[in-house]
């Protein structure tokens, strides 16, 4: 049997993940500098030049790049190569405005796969294992990133991608798959049908899930883990900074450790971008360290986080972040009341709904409505409307008690909402503010 784990770098002791790190970021400083006017402009307006730059810690020096830069400077102005020696592109799924479009050469793909590798090894993945992979394939990087990383580790790799879920359930079975890669909400949804069609969690041969892409509650793992019989792991990425794998959980599951060689993360006041120290709760930033064709530089990523530096009990010396939980753009404010869905999702957990819900904001007569639809399970379902009235009340209060707001519950039929097979549409804001 044939594991992955790179145990030289990923316990490497705090003075070498540093030492490494500076001696990329001065590489890679000197790289947009030379190959990025986009860069070289922004450095010079900060009044910093590559000298300037002489260790890690030097990193709060250079100026930040945003989300409205990637905007402005799409298709090519961010570009660190040149087109001919890019392999790939991938892009986010942005509805609104101008996509993200990232590239990448063959040795960025390559640094890619690694991570993914890593995330699926702290999975307890090995050769010896089949590795259904269900997230998108495409310009989506959940697919193909998992697809390399699996390659990687030597697993027998089923690219199922998303949707079909009978067929899904069919190559677990058949294949008898060991570990499954989607996001939470289909892993969920997955669950939800395997159980419809009579198995138990001792009969599905999955041992393993890697889930991300989204945010997912503790309470959201449980009921996956209870119901495929597995342990699930998360794993968090971003297109702009490669994709899946930028940091994944150990056997821990006490955080997802960064890959550090490769990204370094910081954490800002996201109103006045100084940064924090470890524990602190802000925005996170990353700086890749030395990707080719797309070399991010403290880049916004508008999660709202924490890291954290303790030694891990996995052995693993990488920091780890806190599952994000918010972004600063996606955070409601109803009422003047900051809400965070995955508040919402807490209380629904809580009360034995399944993470199957909807919350929609609206504003009549200038007040802030929120309507939070909830499918009932099978089991609860009833037509006495009595009985339906007082679990709604249940999650009125819960709700209060949660957010300090008041909203109104409606709950709906068992497979009313629709099912999606990537990310979930939770939340609908029809305020046109
Ligand atoms: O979602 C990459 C990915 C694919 C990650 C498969 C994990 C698994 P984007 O579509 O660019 O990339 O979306 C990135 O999704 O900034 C977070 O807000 C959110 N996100 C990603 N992973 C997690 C996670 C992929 N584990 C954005 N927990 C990020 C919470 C996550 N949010």
């Amino acid at each position: 049997m044939e594991r992955y784990y790179q145990k030289e770098i990923e316990t490497a002791s705090r003075e070498e993940i540093r030492a490494i790190q500076t001696e990329k970021l001065k590489k890679q400083v000197q790289h947009v500098w030379n190959d990025v006017p986009f860069y070289r402009k922004k450095m010079e307006e900060a009044g910093v030049t590559p000298d300037d730059i002489q260790s890690i810690d030097d990193l709060c020096k250079l100026p930040f790049t945003t989300k409205d830069d990637l905007k402005e400077q799409y298709p090519y102005g961010l570009l660190g190569k040149p087109l001919k020696e890019c392999v790939r592109i991938q892009s986010t799924s942005g509805t609104t405005g101008k996509r993200v479009v990232a590239f990448y050469t063959q040795h960025d793909i390559d640094l890619w796969e690694d991570c993914c590798a890593r995330a699926i090894t702290a999975a307890g993945g090995t050769d010896e294992d089949v590795c259904q992979i269900s997230y998108g394939y495409g310009l989506f990087t959940g697919g193909p990133g998992l697809n390399g990383g699996s390659h990687k580790v030597g697993c027998l790799t089923v690219p199922t991608s998303s949707g079909n879920t009978d067929r899904q359930i069919m190559f677990i079975n058949d294949l008898q798959a060991t570990i499954l890669c989607c996001t939470p909400s289909y892993a969920a949804y997955l669950g939800e049908r395997m159980k419809e069609l009579g198995y138990g969690p001792d009969d599905i041969p999955l041992k393993a899930g890697i889930f991300g892409a989204e945010a997912w509650s503790e309470e959201m793992r449980h009921d996956i883990e209870k119901t495929l019989g597995i342990k699930a792991y998360d794993i968090y990425g971003l297109t702009e900074i490669s994709g899946p794998g930028v940091s994944f959980e150990c056997s821990q599951q006490q955080g997802m450790h960064v890959n550090e060689d490769h990204f370094v993360p910081e954490i800002i006041n996201p109103k006045t971008g100084e940064v924090l120290p470890g524990g602190e709760q802000g925005e996170l930033v990353f700086t890749c360290l030395d990707k080719e064709a797309f070399p991010l530089m403290r880049y916004r990523t508008r999660d709202i986080c924490v890291l954290n530096y303790e030694p891990c009990a996995c052995g693993r010396t990488h920091v780890r972040m806190r599952k994000p939980m918010g972004r600063t753009d996606d955070m409601l404010i109803i009422r003047g009341v900051n809400v965070f869905p995955s508040q919402i999702e807490t209380v629904l957990l809580n009360n034995g709904y399944p993470a199957n819900y909807q919350i929609i904001v609206d504003r009549v007569n200038n007040t802030d409505t929120l309507d939070v639809q909830v499918e009932m399970t099978p089991e609860m379902f009833t037509d006495n409307i009595g009985e339906i009235a007082d679990r709604q009340k249940v999650l009125v209060d819960g709700l209060k008690s949660m957010l300090g707001l008041k909203a109104k519950v409606t709950l709906v039929a068992p497979k009313t909402i629709a099912r999606s097979e990537g990310k979930a549409v939770r939340v609908i804001d029809k305020r046109k503010i």
